[in-house]
């Protein structure tokens, strides 16, 4: 029986009756249930596809307002358009646009939420993560494990445009932020460059190196030409039908993510391919770096090229199209749903 079809006389004993719980902190749950267990996600995030073009002029505008070290970070955030105001791209995680200038620091602190990277534009800038350097490479994959002291700078003649991800709405949501300021402007470096690439990510680690199931990993680059390699490597075979040719950033030293909170993901797509729809439970950032083509997700298309950024929201299905060969770069929280048994993904 619908509420609709009671006697007036009983809709209003239940109306004042859910008055007086009400200003007592308490609510029915019979009102609510549907919506608090529903018979599959419904995420309130939408589907979304942000231009480079137009996020890097509205970016290196932001780059005549201030300077990077007044903002601390000159970041533009990519906000759900159904989520705005909480800056966030998806329920989980964070998205924005970073630019640095020739001669910028982004000074050093330190922070429990979890950061990646992803270079899109520009050569000559460094991220150090306590105390070493990487220096910036359109593709590169960077991280920024919780806690890490981490500054950036640039040394080069160009503006320096990179994708930021983060879980600050994950630790938002657990209320277990904590953050602090150096006092040095910039990391002295510690080692040099590619000392933690040499250490931990040449398939061989230091003998006294005992790491826990859920470390961050030390290798905190994963150099674009060595993924590049990799995707090209495996297209001798057959590829994916929902994932074209596909790989997950792994801690090599444990297999697990690089992050306990973030999971990412390297794709090809050779020209010509398309992949059946398929969706999971990650609501999932994607970025184009290399090609063009289209994607779909569920009644939305758009068109993809070099740059450009898209969200697909949890449980909406995918569909990608290349027209030329098409790398893409993507992250989400699926080490989270996995570690709490909640990941799901459905081959359509
Ligand atoms: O580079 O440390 O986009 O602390 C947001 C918060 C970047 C960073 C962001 C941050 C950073």
């Amino acid at each position: 029986m619908h509420a609709e079809d009671l006697p007036p006389d009983a809709l209003r004993q239940r109306a004042d009756y859910y008055q007086r719980i009400g200003s007592r902190h308490m609510t029915p749950l019979w009102e609510v249930l549907g919506a608090l267990v529903p018979p599959h996600p419904r995420s309130p995030a939408a589907p979304h596809l942000w231009r480079y073009a137009e996020l890097r002029e509205q970016v290196l505008e932001a780059g005549r307002l201030i300077s990077a070290e007044e903002a601390e970070r000159r970041v533009l955030i990519l906000e759900n358009p159904a989520l705005r105001g909480q800056s966030c791209i998806t329920q989980s995680l964070y998205a924005g646009l970073q630019l640095i200038l020739p001669g910028e620091v982004a000074p050093a602190h330190r922070h429990t939420q979890s950061a990646l990277r992803l270079v899109l534009d520009g050569e000559g800038a460094y991220s150090a993560v306590d105390g070493e350097r990487t220096t910036m490479r359109r593709g590169d994959f960077i991280i920024t494990p919780s806690w890490t002291w981490h500054d950036h700078g640039n040394l080069g003649d160009q503006p320096v445009v990179w994708l930021d991800g983060l879980d600050i709405p994950i630790v938002r949501f657990l209320d277990a932020g904590f953050a602090e300021r150096s006092e040095q402007r910039s990391q002295a470096p510690l080692r040099p460059e590619g000392d933690a690439l040499a250490r931990y990510g040449a398939n061989m680690l230091p003998l006294d190196y005992q790491p826990r199931p859920m470390d961050p990993t030390r290798v905190f680059v994963y150099p674009f030409e060595r993924t590049k390699a990799a995707l090209v490597g495996i297209s001798s075979g057959t590829p994916d039908a929902h994932h074209g040719f596909k790989l997950r950033y792994v801690n090599p030293a444990t297999g697990a993510s690089p992050m306990p909170t973030t999971g990412a993901f390297a794709q090809r797509l050779p020209a010509g391919f398309e992949t059946k729809p398929v969706r999971c439970t990650d609501g999932t950032v994607h970025v184009c770096l290399e090609g063009e083509g289209e994607v779909r997700v569920g009644d939305r298309t758009w068109r993809f090229q070099e740059s450009d950024v898209f969200v697909v929201p949890s449980w909406h299905a995918l569909q990608l199209r290349a027209d030329r060969d098409a790398v893409l770069f993507s992250f989400s929280d699926r080490p989270v749903q996995q570690a709490l048994g909640l990941w799901r993904e459905e081959r359509q």
